[in-house]
């Protein structure tokens, strides 16, 4: 409990300092545009309620998440875009009705984000630094995609001078107050450090030497974008992280651990091919191919698009894609990871036979999380070796 009041006054003292600190725009503030676009008080009060319970923190800091929100515009977002797919742009702004988190994350960076801005060539340029300078030391960084660092770092450039990814993102991290790796490309190098990596790409950890935490996914929800944010906003610092630097908060349980089709799983109910009658009726997608037992998101509890499905609602299995390289680890991503656990891992036991086996054994491969998704990368590299 003591615990608790400390952090909600350190949050509240926080809250207090930000909102001395100049907001983006004199003639308007978050609450008036929301107002603008049509959302109610109270619903931009449930929406910060379930904020809160997705951040992990008691009901009672709900006002405090509402306020952290309203004063998003006293750290203004710069966002950076490297090679990758802007699917995680895509996942935070497209959205067929923008909800508050989009409508907050558009306003708060319009001061610089390649996709939205409308400025070009040396304007851009100008623009970002003239975005790095004015808030420096307060701007939170976002970076998305992986960043080509050489044979050649030119494998990517940004802008007339030719600025190379990796200089582009290093120069912007410098300031920055905070700094986000925006999906699985930024995150571990996605889609294009997958073998052979021909450009070399690199998580943006390897490019800069300020910390940084991970936010994968391909692309992550709207949701854990906009939560860390929030969180910092709230706190100041970096939240508790796993192994691989991502949030605890957002990526602290399994896919499987919350799926919806857990029961089907435990009671050994599986479709055994796509379009049968056990996927008509919801059964588990293990035994084609679902990679939620050795993948740690939210997806399953917060779903995308604001709450509306995630992919195992949509049918398919999960492919792993907030994990650290499963491009190359989570494949043939239609197949069952078992098969291959039980043929090389564990002792030739060929694959798998009976729905109770599958149950049992993925379990206690999966016991240990993490490890599981080590034995699978220790798995390819030895088929590579061999
Ligand atoms: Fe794409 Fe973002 Fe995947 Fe990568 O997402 S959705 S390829 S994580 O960097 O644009
Ligand atoms: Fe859900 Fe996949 Fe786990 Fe089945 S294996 S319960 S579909 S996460
Ligand atoms: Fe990715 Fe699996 Fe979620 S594929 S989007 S982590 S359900």
């Amino acid at each position: 409990m003591e615990r608790t009041q400390e952090l909600f006054k350190k949050a509240s003292q926080r809250l207090q300092e930000l909102s001395s600190l100049p907001a983006i725009r004199e003639d308007k503030n978050i609450p008036q545009m929301l107002e603008e676009k049509g959302i109610e008080r109270r619903d931009f009060m449930k929406w910060a309620g379930a904020m809160t319970a997705m951040l992990s923190l008691p009901a009672t800091f709900t006002p405090l998440t509402a306020k952290a929100a309203e004063l998003a515009d006293r750290l203004p977002v710069i966002w950076l875009h490297m090679a990758e797919c802007t699917g995680c742009s895509e996942s935070l702004l497209r959205t067929d009705g923008p909800g508050i988190d989009s409508l907050i994350f558009d306003y708060i960076s319009l001061e610089y984000h390649e996709t939205v801005m409308a400025a070009a060539g040396w304007q851009a340029e100008h623009n970002l630094e003239h975005a790095i300078e004015k808030y420096k030391g307060r701007y939170v960084l976002m970076v998305e995609g992986g960043i080509p660092a050489g044979s050649s770092e030119f494998y990517l450039t940004v802008g007339p001078h030719g600025t190379t990814g990796a200089e582009h993102a290093r120069h912007a991290s410098a300031n920055a107050a905070a700094i986000f790796a925006i999906g699985s490309c930024s995150s571990f190098g996605g889609v294009q450090a997958a073998r052979p990596n021909p450009t070399n790409a690199q998580p943006l950890s390897k490019v800069t030497n300020k910390p940084v935490i991970n936010v994968p996914g391909c692309p992550p929800s709207e949701k854990n974008i906009v939560g860390n944010v929030l969180h910092f906003i709230l706190f100041g610092t970096l939240p508790s992280v796993d192994a691989f630097n991502r949030p605890m908060w957002a990526y602290g349980l399994r896919i499987h651990d919350l799926c919806e089709r857990r029961g089907r799983f435990d009671a050994g109910e599986f479709v055994q091919e796509f379009g049968d009658e056990g996927a008509k009726k919801g059964y588990c997608l293990y035994k084609v191919g679902c990679k939620g037992p050795y993948t740690f998101n939210n997806c399953s509890k917060l779903r995308f698009n604001q709450h509306t499905s995630w992919p195992v609602q949509a049918g398919h299995g999960c492919i792993g894609c907030s994990e650290p390289d499963f491009w190359d680890t989570m494949g043939p991503f239609e197949e069952p990871v078992a098969n291959r656990l039980y043929a090389t891992a564990f002792d030739g036991l060929g694959a798998d036979k009976t729905a109770d086996k599958i149950g049992i054994t993925l379990l206690a491969a999966t016991a240990v999380g993490v490890a599981a998704h080590a034995v699978l990368s220790m798995m390819v590299k030895d088929k590579e070796n061999n």
